[in-house]
């Protein structure tokens, strides 16, 4: 009886093993996860498919979880909160490794997050970010303090985008509409209450000594001046919707548009056009992403500047990924590496550019 026993229970953990439920190296299908002695299993839950640079950051994201052999389960929230929390809770039911995910707005994720912490399922914030980004909680039990509510953010800068526009507008404005004592300013914002809009209106107004709390204003040395600010939600259509209506309303006193993403700034163009106005010479155009769009645009005079968003991220979520599973130490803010594109680059960086 002993020895059938012995072999029962030998059967059922090799079963168990090769149906990829056990935790031994190769015993479940499809080899291993790169560095790991098992192939992990990670939830993303993207925001959406909203733009150019969006669907280039969901390929980057893929194209990665295939290369480190990860069993990547996607889920497409169509822009809605409600549905990344689903799917974030439905990764924790489903007991994955380790949750990744690119927050549509940085508040309303304390509750989802405890439960992964509860859980015991480290969480990586991707592209955008939450309250908490970067710091490193004083005391890493307190569920409390929103520096536990994920591991580690791997992103960019957004404040730092919203500076680097405004600095290129100081110094290029006046070399493309010469002669002006004032520039006037109109904003197309990105999908409110997201880090990525909130740090580039914050980063821009910086810059131009404008106060961060005010839409519109003047800069300190009173040439540059906000006169409308309106979110177009970082699509093309809802940009040139609110672009069609500034031009309405202002579009002969109109010397520049700023738009927090490249979408919004190629739909700007074309209501620009059928105002009949020249986009690229009456409005001097800056955008942020520097997507293949904003290259064409560029190259072809339409659009004037655009500030690299690089949404190139999966392997460092992979990397990181892997990293926090063998309890490696990792940096919580994986700041992205970017750079600034113009007319006077546009055309030879064009070529090579990978989204
Ligand atoms: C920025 C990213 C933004 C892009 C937009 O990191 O979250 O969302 O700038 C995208 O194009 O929609």
């Amino acid at each position: 009886m002993k020895k059938l026993a012995v072999f029962v229970l030998a059967l059922a953990t090799a079963s168990f093993a090769f149906a990829g439920g056990g935790q031994q190296g190769g015993g479940s299908s499809g080899g291993v996860t790169k560095g790991m002695d098992r192939k992990i299993v990670m939830g993303y839950s993207q925001i959406g498919a909203e733009s150019e640079w969006r669907t280039a950051c969901t390929n980057s994201v893929k194209a990665a979880a295939a290369e480190w052999n990860i069993d990547l389960r996607f889920s497409d929230a169509q822009q809605q909160q409600q549905n990344q929390l689903q799917a974030i809770r439905t990764f924790i039911q489903q007991k994955v490794d380790i949750i990744a995910f690119t927050p549509v707005v940085e508040t309303g994720w304390e509750a989802i997050l405890k439960e992964c912490l509860d859980a015991g399922i480290p969480t990586i914030c991707v592209d955008r970010s939450i309250e908490g980004s970067d710091r490193v909680a004083a005391n890493p039990n307190d569920k409390n303090d929103p520096d536990n509510w994920f591991t580690a953010f791997i992103g960019s800068d957004m404040e730092q985008e919203g500076n680097r526009a405004a600095a290129w507008l100081i110094a290029n404005a006046a070399k493309i509409k010469p002669g002006k004592s004032v520039y006037n300013i109109v904003e197309l914002q990105g999908t409110v209450g997201s880090s990525a809009m909130t740090g580039r209106f914050k980063g821009f107004r910086d810059t131009f000594g404008i106060p961060a709390a005010s839409a519109l204003g003047t800069s300190a040395d009173g040439k540059f001046k906000i006169i409308l600010s309106q979110t177009g939600d970082f699509t093309r259509a809802q940009g040139k919707q609110v672009m069609e209506a500034f031009m309405k309303s202002n579009g002969n006193d109109i010397d520049i548009l700023f738009a927090h993403n490249d979408d919004m700034a190629i739909g700007a163009i074309q209501a620009i056009q059928e105002a009949g106005k020249v986009p690229g010479k009456d409005i001097i155009i800056v955008g942020i992403d520097a997507v293949k769009g904003a290259f064409e645009a560029m190259v072809a005079g339409t659009m004037n500047a655009s500030i690299e968003c690089n949404p190139l991220l999966g392997p460092q979520v992979m990397e990181t990924a892997v990293n926090i599973l063998n309890k490696k130490p990792v940096e919580k803010w994986v700041v992205s590496k970017e750079s600034d594109y113009d007319q006077s680059n546009a055309a030879a960086a064009y070529p090579s550019r990978q989204y």
